[in-house]
């Protein structure tokens, strides 16, 4: 079998996240991934960026963990209600989603910018865990398998996907959604023009909400919450950065009418 590598783009300004993207990519293929790497920074709606960091490391020795992607559900109702109700289904306390949701928009960094990681946030009391407020935390080294092509491209079509987003998001919060410890995860994109953002759990699947935010809005991010009492934050980092992640499966995709 062919090694494997974890290839990932991080594209910065002046200091500030601009676009990122992870993949997981036999030796072949690293030189064309990239170039596409390189050409999606370069095309980001947020301008051309002043960095471009692109990393190809080895997996070889790392056990890759196979997941099933979580189930997708199309809800209707009211963006940030859905939202908040899908988290605390989930385990999330209202304080704790409500928290999140506000820092997510507001920009959750001391400075009051995106974070280049996520927040993460004990579910039960609202109370901000990551070390590091600018950096957050990062899921890495994840992305589909290469069967898995005949499963999300169906479910690209049926949602009217243009992007990778939806793919690039539901292959991360499945990565996130079985992390040790991992409650639920709340996101909005930090592209200005992209409103559709998720709140996802193991327990209920990857919750696909349209307009969570205005458009035009440059502010987004995630929130992992976590059950603190059952959490220790070095495995939970570990398993974030470095368990590569290969998601494969059928992508069930369901319309829920009624919320
Ligand atoms: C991001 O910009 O990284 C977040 C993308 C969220 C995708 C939501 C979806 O389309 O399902």
């Amino acid at each position: 079998m062919a090694e494997l590598f974890s290839a990932r783009m991080r594209a910065s300004s002046g200091g500030l996240h601009i676009s990122g993207a992870e993949r997981i990519v036999p030796d072949a293929e690293i030189e064309t991934v990239a170039a596409s790497l390189i050409r999606r920074a370069m095309t980001h709606e947020n301008g051309p960026p002043e960095e471009i960091k692109i990393t190809v490391e080895s997996l070889a020795g790392r056990e890759i963990l196979r997941l099933r992607p979580l189930r997708v559900i199309i809800p209707s109702g009211i963006p940030h209600t859905i939202a908040v109700s899908e988290l605390a289904r989930a385990g999330v306390s209202e304080k704790a989603a409500n928290m999140a949701l506000e820092a997510i928009l507001s920009g959750a960094s001391p400075a009051g910018n995106n974070m280049r990681g996520a927040m993460l946030v004990d579910a039960a009391t609202g109370e901000r865990l990551e070390p590091d407020r600018e950096r957050g935390i990062r899921a890495r080294a994840v992305d589909w398998a290469k069967e898995a092509e005949a499963y999300i491209s169906p479910a690209e079509n049926e949602l009217a996907c243009a992007t990778p987003h939806f793919r690039e998001a539901l292959a991360l919060a499945t990565k996130a959604a079985n992390a040790p410890g991992a409650v639920a995860e709340l996101c909005i994109s930090d592209d200005p023009h992209y409103t559709t953002g998720y709140a996802a759990s193991r327990a209920f699947g990857y919750c696909r909400i349209a307009s969570m935010k205005q458009s035009g809005c440059r502010f987004g991010g995630r929130a992992f919450f976590v059950n603190a009492e059952k959490f220790d934050l070095e495995k939970y980092i570990d398993y974030m950065r470095k368990t590569p992640v290969l998601v494969n499966g059928n992508v069930e995709v369901l319309h829920e009418n009624n919320k």
